[in-house]
């Protein structure tokens, strides 16, 4: 008989129609509704990016459903069968609605992973707490894997669009080694530091190998999205990077986004429109690598890791 496992594939969420955002926005404040000007905010940005349309949703449907396809192709998973379920973060289905549903289908074994490749206690360490607690409430035995941010498939599949948009400055006029690279990645809450975190660190990991393949020196890391908080958040912002860079006369940038997998609102409003238009103003060229989304090689790079987990005997 076929052994099943259950995958917790896990995603930050995003809200299902115009009506829902109230809702997820009180989720993400930890039950604290928004202020009506602060949703206005947050609804125009989702006007802006696809008017109403909620890109993540669709983006993180077709990678559970593509990685559940790899993991069942690979050679090695021969005498099991995985079986993906979707759990998010702030919308429905939540974290615990897939646990649950794991336990429906009489799972007793399982793996979470989440769609996001560099570790932080705040996020996927948060993610990580929610799916245990209810896995162990519901007897399931699940083990979790916390990063892969140096997976040689992530590392090929990012170093490959990298590369793709260094080509299309060079045919736009660029010479090569004038655009500055800005690797990118969600801030955090400064206070992260202090607990000695390690997602700045794994992410400077990744702009170092992705660098170094391709021969890029000419390249720093710099955050964005920071929350609308009172504390600090790490920093700079690319919006000020953006300035600083103008100031050195830094003509050409291109943003590569590593700390994200998909095309949402912190890529399609918070570079494609907010920091594009910072770059207009002050007169430079700026592109964005293409987002990793379901690339067969980010499909490969969550199968191995989670196949390797499953072999160490979960
Ligand atoms: O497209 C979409 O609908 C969702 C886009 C989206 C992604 C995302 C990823 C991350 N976040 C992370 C941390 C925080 C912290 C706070 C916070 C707040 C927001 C708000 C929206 C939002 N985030 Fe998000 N995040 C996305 C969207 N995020 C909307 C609320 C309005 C705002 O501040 O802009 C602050 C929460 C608080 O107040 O306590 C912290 C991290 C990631 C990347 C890793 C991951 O995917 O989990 C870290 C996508």
């Amino acid at each position: 008989m076929t052994n099943t496992v259950g995958v917790l594939v896990m995603s930050y969420g995003t809200p299902e129609k115009m009506e829902s955002i109230e809702a997820y926005y009180t989720h993400i404040r930890r039950g604290r509704p928004p202020e009506p000007e602060q949703l206005k905010e947050l609804t125009d940005r989702y006007e802006a990016i696809v008017g109403g349309v909620f890109p993540l949703r669709e983006n993180t449907d077709n990678q559970v459903k593509a990685l559940q396809e790899t993991l069942n192709k690979d050679d090695r998973s021969n005498e099991v069968e995985f079986r993906c379920y979707q759990g998010l973060k702030h919308a429905y289905p939540f974290i615990e609605d897939g646990v649950e549903q794991m336990a429906k289908d009489g799972i007793q074994t399982a793996i979470g992973i989440v769609l996001a490749p560099h570790f932080s206690t705040m996020s996927v360490g948060s993610y990580i707490k929610r799916a245990r607690e209810k896995a162990e409430d519901l007897g399931i035995q699940m083990s979790f894997i916390e990063s892969y941010h140096l997976h040689p498939k992530l590392i090929q599949a990012l170093s490959t669009r990298v590369s793709a948009k260094l080509d299309a400055f060079e045919e736009a006029g660029a010479k090569r080694g004038d655009v500055r690279v800005l690797f990118s990645a969600h801030s955090l809450p400064a206070r992260i530091v202090d607990i000695g975190d390690p997602y700045p660190q794994q992410l400077m990991e990744t702009s170092e190998v992705i660098a170094s393949r391709l021969g890029i020196t000419n390249w720093q890391f710099t955050w964005q999205s920071a929350g609308r908080t009172a504390e600090p958040w790490l920093g700079p912002d690319i919006l000020d990077t953006l300035q600083d860079l103008a100031r050195e006369q830094v003509e050409d940038v291109l943003v590569a986004p590593i700390g994200f997998v998909s095309d949402h609102l912190e890529v399609l409003y918070d570079l494609d429109i907010e920091a594009k238009a910072i770059a207009k103003e002050i007169d430079m060229r700026l592109m964005r690598i293409d987002s990793l989304n379901s690339d067969p090689l980010y499909m490969e790079t969550l199968s191995d890791v989670i196949i390797n987990q499953w072999q160490q005997g979960t």
